[in-house]
């Protein structure tokens, strides 16, 4: 079934999006953030749907609308089981025999020599690459953003057993605006399950609605922020009260599931997990799509953008692949 035609968009988002923007509205930052003595709590000016349901697409209404809602969607046993296995022999490998990885594209945990992380896995792994352009993935967020999207970050996420650290409350789209220069809220995380992820390995906790409000930072970007953020974050998380306050909204939760399980999350939404002391490792596969539309501009708040293997600055648009990872 074909998709039916984008509607026109209304004034409102017109003009934050459309053509008639006025060249200062053009220039404007409109989620400013790290620039001021205090945090603020302030509203989203983007939808988080762009494009409406229509029989056929991607997910279904019921989908759509709890993504709409709650800022996230679990999509349970995307993967089959012998993909699954495609996918874990081949972390385990990349993790087992990194000699071939990007040293810069590999990340520890803070203070020790375990793999916290591994960035552009797309771009150094073929399974990884056709994984990144999977219609299940790159299709549904196609969908959702209501454009031609391109991988503007992807990592894998290790969180090893007994010494994987925390990773603090924060929005993606402060930090992808503020130093990598993303305009809008238009992109969305998918997080693939390769080990279950339990109550106990350090899932993903997110606020469900958090991502309708837009929490700035308060706080001096340093200088090359990346070399210690991607191990802790200190600049561009939110203030407690903020955070007690969103929590006290909407809850907490955290997605658990089986290892081929995916969640997509908004850019927005506050999330964080907690550090894995169980011997479980608890390793996720991480895909960013944006919006081509949406693509880098200059950081908003800092003069120099991050390297290109965290942000992305020369986007091609995804053609997504249909059937199964292992043929
Ligand atoms: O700074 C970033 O882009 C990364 N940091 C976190 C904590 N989440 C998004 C992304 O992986
Ligand atoms: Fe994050």
């Amino acid at each position: 079934m074909k998709p039916g035609p984008i509607p026109p968009i209304p004034n409102w988002q017109r003009k934050a999006w459309g053509p008639d923007m006025t060249a200062a509205e053009l220039l404007a930052d409109l989620y400013p953030s790290r620039c001021a003595a205090e945090p603020e709590r302030r509203p989203r000016l983007d939808p988080v749907v762009h494009r409406p349901c229509y029989p056929g697409a991607a997910l279904d209404e019921a989908q759509v609308a709890a993504f709409e809602r709650d800022g996230f969607l679990v999509l349970d046993g995307l993967f089959d089981a012998e993909e699954v296995a495609l996918l874990q022999r081949e972390t385990g490998r990349l993790l087992g025999n990194p000699a071939g990885l990007d040293t810069e594209t590999m990340i520890t945990e803070p203070g020790g020599k375990e793999v916290r992380s591994i960035f552009a896995i797309h771009r150094q792994n073929k399974v990884m690459e056709r994984l990144a352009a999977d219609s299940r993935l790159a299709g549904v967020a196609s969908f959702l953003l209501g454009d031609d999207v391109y991988i503007h970050q992807s990592r894998l996420n290790y969180k090893p057993g007994f010494h994987g650290k925390e990773f603090y409350w924060h929005s993606d789209f402060e930090t992808w605006h503020v130093e990598d220069g993303m305009p809008r809220m238009r992109a969305l995380s998918i997080s693939v399950l390769l080990a279950e992820n339990t109550p106990n390995n350090g899932p993903l906790m997110l606020i469900p609605g958090s991502h309708k409000s837009y929490l700035t930072c308060v706080g001096e970007t340093p200088e090359d922020h990346y070399k210690i953020s991607l191990k802790r974050q200190d600049y561009g998380v939110p203030d407690e009260l903020s955070l007690a306050e969103l929590a006290q909204e909407h809850g907490i939760v955290a997605p658990t599931g089986k290892p081929g399980s995916a969640v997509i999350f908004d850019c927005n939404i506050m999330h964080g997990s907690n550090g894995n002391i169980t011997p479980l490792p608890r390793s996720n596969a991480f895909f960013v799509y944006n919006a081509m539309a949406n693509r880098l501009e200059q950081p908003f708040g800092v003069e120099k953008a991050r390297p290109d293997f965290i942000a992305a600055r020369d986007p091609r648009p995804i053609a997504p692949v249909t059937g199964r990872l292992c043929g």
